[in-house]
């Protein structure tokens, strides 16, 4: 058996800094909210940078806060990355992102333990704002790492809040002196839970991800006439809210006709005034398209505008769009993937090849090296949800089969 075999994780220390990250940020009844550039998302970056250097790890921040780690290699080569998230959404779980990057450093301390060096340097990372709950587009570090988005517009953006990334960063003092650009990485694999129901429903133990579904996401503003409740015939009426919720009742009718792989989400709306008796002036939601098909999801959103548009003339009122975050679906790298299949198969693991639902920071590298990504189950599919959970030996098998998979590629 070659020594990659031999290696194997140590499943104890890998439940302990899972549990450990979970801390920071912990929501009362459990779950985790740590948004992006938050202090507790700044407490989180410093657990993990504290992790990552007690294990040896050369560490760079760049400008816009992404965190890499540098296990060396015997030869400087270009390194093989591994790495995901640990912003959450605001009622985040323990193991979306953080898992991917905490299984990436036990993989490191497994290594160092054995005192074993690959031959390529492997690298841990974690990426700015992954989740785009706080600030979109989302995977806004990875995408700006692999320069799909000039970092000055990304500092420029501004949060609900108010608030800019610019000025969040240098707020949690993570506007790093590291020029923001991916030095060359020669390949790139994100663990990652699921999220969603498949292998825990078909009791499978390892997800082969091909690919990432394309996402779009639209903010829609509708401008109406404030007026009293009591008093304003419906006739007359200009309500931004009746348009908003026959919009977002739109959305939903529309992934139901499409069926397939067609998901539509209204998840943020607000109105306002926002009062018992006043017919609503303003309404500001979202919507968030997900398909495998990028013809199909170019379709849902045109249908999607067309009904706004038209739903607001009916009403009188004014309609404006703003989009958020639109990514096309990704491919990845069929070597990558089936490296990833070979490694499950020789730990004896169930196995099946699937698409992410999810956006993933893997999507991003796989623009500039070749990626994958390997999935574990999530307990009833559940995720972005504080009740997220995935069993400790499907958690512990994840990381097995992705040290593995990294010693195969550092070995290279
Ligand atoms: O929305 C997503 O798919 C990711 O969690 N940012
Ligand atoms: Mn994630
Ligand atoms: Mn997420
Ligand atoms: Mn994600």
């Amino acid at each position: 058996m070659s020594p990659v075999h031999n290696l194997k994780i140590n499943p104890q220390r890998l439940a302990q800094s899972l549990a450990a990250l979970g801390q920071v940020g912990t929501l009362e009844g459990g779950g985790v909210n740590r948004l992006a550039l938050t202090e507790a998302d700044r407490l989180g970056r410093e657990w993990t940078l504290a992790r990552m250097r007690e294990l040896g790890m050369a560490v760079t921040i760049d400008a816009i806060g992404n965190v890499t780690a540098i296990y060396a290699g015997t030869e400087d080569l270009p390194p093989v990355m591994t790495g995901s998230h640990i912003d959450t959404v605001r009622t985040g779980g323990l193991y979306d992102g953080n898992y991917g990057v905490l299984a990436g450093l036990e993989v490191v301390a497994t290594l160092r333990d054995a005192g074993v060096r690959p031959r390529r340097p492997i690298a841990v990372a974690f990426f700015t704002n992954e989740e785009g709950a706080r600030f979109q587009p989302d995977m806004m570090g990875s995408l700006v790492y692999v320069g799909g988005l000039p970092l000055a517009q990304a500092l420029a953006t501004r949060a609900a809040d108010g608030h800019t990334v610019e000025e969040e960063l240098q707020r949690i003092g993570y506007r790093g002196p590291a020029a923001v650009g991916c030095p060359v990485v020669d390949s790139f694999v994100e663990l990652h839970i699921e999220q969603g129901p498949v292998l825990h429903q078909q009791g499978l133990q390892i997800g082969v991800v091909e690919g990432v579904q394309g996402i779009s996401w639209t903010e829609f503003t509708i401008e109406g006439v404030s007026n009293h409740a009591g008093t304003t015939p419906m006739a007359l009426r200009h309500d931004a809210g009746v348009v908003a919720v026959r919009i977002a009742a739109f959305v939903h009718d529309l992934a139901l006709r499409y069926g397939g792989r067609q998901l539509a989400t209204v998840g943020s709306m607000q109105l306002s005034p926002n009062l018992v008796n006043v017919i609503a002036q303003r309404a500001v939601f979202t919507v968030d398209l997900r398909n495998t098909d990028e013809a199909t999801l170019a379709c849902a959103e045109a249908e999607v505008h067309a009904f706004a548009a038209q739903c607001a003339a009916a009403q009188g009122v004014a309609c404006s769009q703003r989009r958020l975050a639109r990514f096309e679906p990704v491919a990845f790298d069929p070597l990558v993937v089936s490296l990833i299949e070979q490694e499950t198969r020789a730990l004896g693991l169930s196995a099946l090849r699937l698409p992410s639902g999810a956006g993933h920071d893997a999507q991003m590298l796989a623009r500039v090296c070749p990626a994958g990504m390997i999935f574990v189950p999530s307990v009833n599919g559940l995720s972005h949800n504080v009740n997220e959970f995935t069993e400790p030996d499907d958690l512990a098998q994840g990381a097995q089969v992705l040290l593995q998979v990294l010693m195969r590629l550092a070995q290279r």
